[in-house]
């Protein structure tokens, strides 16, 4: 059920959580796979298009960073396919007694969803009666009444009487000893003027309280027509879309009834009996991206990044290297206090250097400013800030574009070249060419020097 659009959509979500940068290329890359698969589940165009938008919008947004930004867009992408396929949950609230037709065309599941319905209710307590009134179809009769039988619920019909306004009558005084009567229509190729006769005329003799449009998933966007078509005719209370499980194009039927504002009550997902389930757009939302609730997802987003920033940093120590990036990565966390230390404990022989509060307090007025700094950078600055030495200007622009001082930047460069000298030692400490007890003086010495 729509498993290529849900495997797409985690897809999305993992990329955008790993991220360290959420840079355009890896956003236009997201958004074309939404878009495709998509379309794909037949969803129609234009939502796409606005979705697309909505996405491109706010991940270009300059004053929302980091895990800001992550979370909002994966918030943005589970609310928007929310509301496309129809946002809360709507409920079928039946009265006491309550009387439901169910209509279509043929083949579209009427008849087995009313044994599903009618095995559902009954199983909740309800003395369920299924009226059997299609007359179209030879062996309609016959397939309601094997399938009453399956269920053990009683069904009324007539095999030889052509009309249904008989059988009505017929059954009239014996209908009343039940509490929910679901009954059984004929369907037609398409709704032509026999069809809309035939079921305005049931309609006016039964008073049913709800009629119920069944369509099978795989007519995708034609749904909106066909929603519509039945609502002109008579006017419709809600849907159930069959055939859930055998169609890539379910998206299509859900969104057109999002659409056409027809609450879907259920969803067909299989041929046994059992197989029908109530219309939730916010668990099938769950299920689709596999990964619980709006908050759950959020929780993986921060999860995700941090896991992946710590891994890059320590990968990045083994290797000995270390780039304004993997300082970025780290600043990026910075919300919370402490993380200098951290980071500076990841350094052998620094983990011994507790580095005191009040003086973290001050450090981060200073990281803010450096965060700004680095997001102005382009990606190259940010991976050899050497260049930066090199061709001052560039500092004086990024100055500029992050609203801090060429002195601040300076500092920067310079904590991050004693960062990578650190780095050196480190890498030299594995591979036993520096003295422990050396080391340590030294990390004492770099602390002094960090003004920290
Ligand atoms: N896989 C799957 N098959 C379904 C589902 N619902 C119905 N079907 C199948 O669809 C076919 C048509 O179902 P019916 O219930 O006979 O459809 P109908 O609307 O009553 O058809 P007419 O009486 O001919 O108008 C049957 O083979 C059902 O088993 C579903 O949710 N999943
Ligand atoms: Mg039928």
């Amino acid at each position: 059920m729509l498993d290529k659009l849900g495997q797409t959509l985690k897809s999305g979500i993992n990329k955008i959580s790993n991220a360290i940068f959420l840079d355009k290329k890896l956003i236009d890359g997201i958004i074309k796979d939404i878009q495709k698969s998509l379309i794909e589940a037949d969803v129609n165009i234009e939502l796409v298009f606005a979705l697309s938008q909505k996405i491109k919008k706010l991940a270009y947004d300059e004053t929302i960073k980091g895990i800001d930004k992550k979370e909002q867009l994966v918030k943005l992408i589970h609310d928007e396919i929310l509301i496309i396929i129809g946002g809360s949950k709507k409920e079928l609230k039946l009265q006491k007694k309550s009387s439901i037709m169910f209509l279509g065309l043929y083949g579209s599941g009427k008849t087995t969803s009313i044994a599903k319905l009618g095995f559902y209710y009954a199983k909740r307590g309800r003395k369920v009666a299924l009226l059997g009134l299609d007359t179209q179809r030879p062996a309609a009769m016959d397939q309601l009444e094997q399938l009453a039988t399956k269920i053990k619920l009683p069904a009324f019909v007539n095999k030889t009487e052509k009309d249904p306004l008989k059988i009505i009558k017929q059954y009239e005084t014996e209908l009343k000893k039940y509490d929910l009567i679901l009954i059984d229509t004929a369907g037609r190729d398409g709704l032509n003027k026999e069809l809309i006769k035939e079921i305005s005329s049931l309609n006016k003799a039964l008073k049913p309280d709800y009629r119920i449009l069944v369509m099978p998933a795989d007519i995708g966007q034609t749904a909106k027509t066909q929603a519509n078509e039945f609502q002109k005719a008579l006017s419709i209370d809600g849907v159930i879309i069959t055939r859930m499980d055998g169609t890539s194009k379910a998206g299509g039927a859900l969104t057109a009834c999002a659409e056409t504002s027809a609450p879907v009550y259920f969803i067909g997902v299989g041929e046994q009996i059992h197989e029908i389930e109530t219309f939730d757009p916010e668990s099938f939302i769950q299920r689709l991206l596999g990964m619980g609730d709006l908050q759950a997802l959020l929780e993986h987003v921060k999860s995700a990044t941090d896991e992946k920033q710590t891994k890059r940093i320590e990968e990045r120590l083994k290797e000995g290297k270390f780039t304004l990036l993997d300082l970025y990565s780290q600043l990026e966390q910075m919300n919370k206090l402490g993380s200098i230390d951290k980071m500076l404990g990841m350094i052998p022989g620094m983990s011994a250097a507790k580095v005191p509060k009040e003086v973290l307090v001050k450090q981060e007025a200073k990281m803010k400013h450096w965060k700004y700094a680095i997001a102005s950078m382009t990606e190259d600055e940010i991976e050899n800030p050497e260049v930066l030495e090199k061709q001052t200007s560039r500092i004086a622009r990024i100055a500029k574009g992050s609203g801090t001082t060429t002195t601040e930047i300076r500092e920067l460069l310079k904590q991050y070249k004693m960062l990578k000298e650190m780095m050196g030692m480190q890498s030299g400490l594995a591979e036993g060419n520096i003295d422990p007890k050396m080391m340590q003086k030294m990390a004492k010495k770099f602390k002094g020097k960090m003004k920290l």
